[in-house]
């Protein structure tokens, strides 16, 4: 699913901001009880944007897949931060924000909930609209994701996608060659055939994306699976997708062939890697740089996954291409039971 990236730098922005999202809203038919909660959640946190983070952006995501139909969106700032983030939403389930930010009333209207806000540095606040609660994935994750087109396109030349089976959640990034149109189709072939394998392993779903993409541009692609019950994450990729398991403990890069998929790619090997409760995967297309460190941005972990993708995505993008993150980690009731855990 493709985000799009609104500007809010002044007041008239705002209304762009909740027009994009309720045309998300309609696309998805949600019913007229949730496009409204939508409009309510785009106009809090765009006029957030003006008032409290002196600008930003926000990303509306489109979410129709496996685990749900969403709308969500990711209000990213540089600003001053929320300076009192802790104190209304820092537990993440407290509904009484302060006067003048309009987090409580976003919390109410919104399915999933969480942010990320440090002092000097901004804010990043997420919200899901979904008009059912969603399926959890894999019995015990989260996922989050952007996927911003190059500036001034209109179609992303990156894809992702993602399967759920009770204890196993499958994903995709991909990275059509080069960016626009072309790009975009051969995105959209590898998201049809990651699709069609449903019980692929993540090389046998690469070697089924390798054959689709014959007829295209190419790319660069990984799968990776995580295996809950197992404790495992497998994982093939081929080209320029950055993959890696991040915990307090430091940042595991994940192994990658090179070539092009539907061209020439010459070694499909799965490598196999442990997962630990509390970890995240990430995997990103070229269009972000690969020296974050999650020691520099302490708590961002326990935070829902679209968060972390949200403060890297502002953090780290290169600008000149389009930029897919997509993040997994542990669910909201996992990390809740592990916090009440004396
Ligand atoms: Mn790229």
């Amino acid at each position: 699913m493709t985000s799009t990236s609104v500007l809010v730098q002044e007041g008239s922005q705002v209304a762009e901001a909740r027009r994009v999202a309720l045309g998300c809203a309609a696309a998805l038919k949600l019913d007229a009880e949730s496009r409204g909660k939508v409009a309510l959640v785009a106009t809090e946190l765009a006029t957030n944007l003006m008032k409290h983070g002196g600008g930003g952006e926000l990303v509306v995501s489109a979410r129709h897949d496996d685990l749900m139909t969403a709308v969500e969106l990711l209000a990213i700032d540089s600003g001053p931060g929320l300076s009192d983030w802790e104190r209304c939403v820092g537990d993440g389930y407290s509904t009484s924000g302060s006067p003048g930010t309009g987090l409580g009333a976003i919390r109410r209207a919104s399915e999933a909930f969480d942010g990320y806000s440090r002092p000097s540095k901004g804010a990043v606040v997420f919200a899901r609209v979904a008009s059912h609660p969603p399926a959890t994935c894999g019995s015990s994750l989260e996922l989050g994701a952007v996927s911003v087109p190059y500036p001034g396109e209109t179609e992303c030349g990156d894809g992702w996608a993602v399967m759920s089976r009770p204890t196993v959640l499958r994903v995709l990034v991909v990275d059509g060659l080069g960016h626009g149109v072309l790009a975009a189709d051969a995105a959209r072939a590898a998201v049809k055939a990651f699709q069609a394998g449903l019980n692929d392993t993540p090389t046998a779903s690469m070697e089924r994306i390798h054959g689709a993409l014959r007829h295209t541009r190419g790319a660069a692609a990984a799968v990776a699976e995580i295996d809950v019950s197992g404790g495992i994450v497998t994982f093939c990729g081929v080209g320029n997708i950055a993959g890696q398991i991040a915990s307090l403990d430091g940042e595991r890069h994940l192994v990658t062939h090179n070539g092009t998929v539907g061209h020439e790619a010459r070694r499909m090997q799965l490598f196999t890697y442990p997962w630990q409760k509390g970890s995240l995967l990430l995997l990103h297309s070229d269009g972000l740089g690969t020296h974050w460190r999650a020691s520099e941005y302490p708590g961002l972990l326990a935070r829902h996954p679209a968060v972390a993708a949200g403060v890297l995505y502002r953090d780290f993008r290169r600008r000149r291409d389009d930029v897919t993150i997509l993040v997994v980690g542990p669910s909201r009731q996992v990390r809740r039971s592990e916090r009440s855990v004396p």
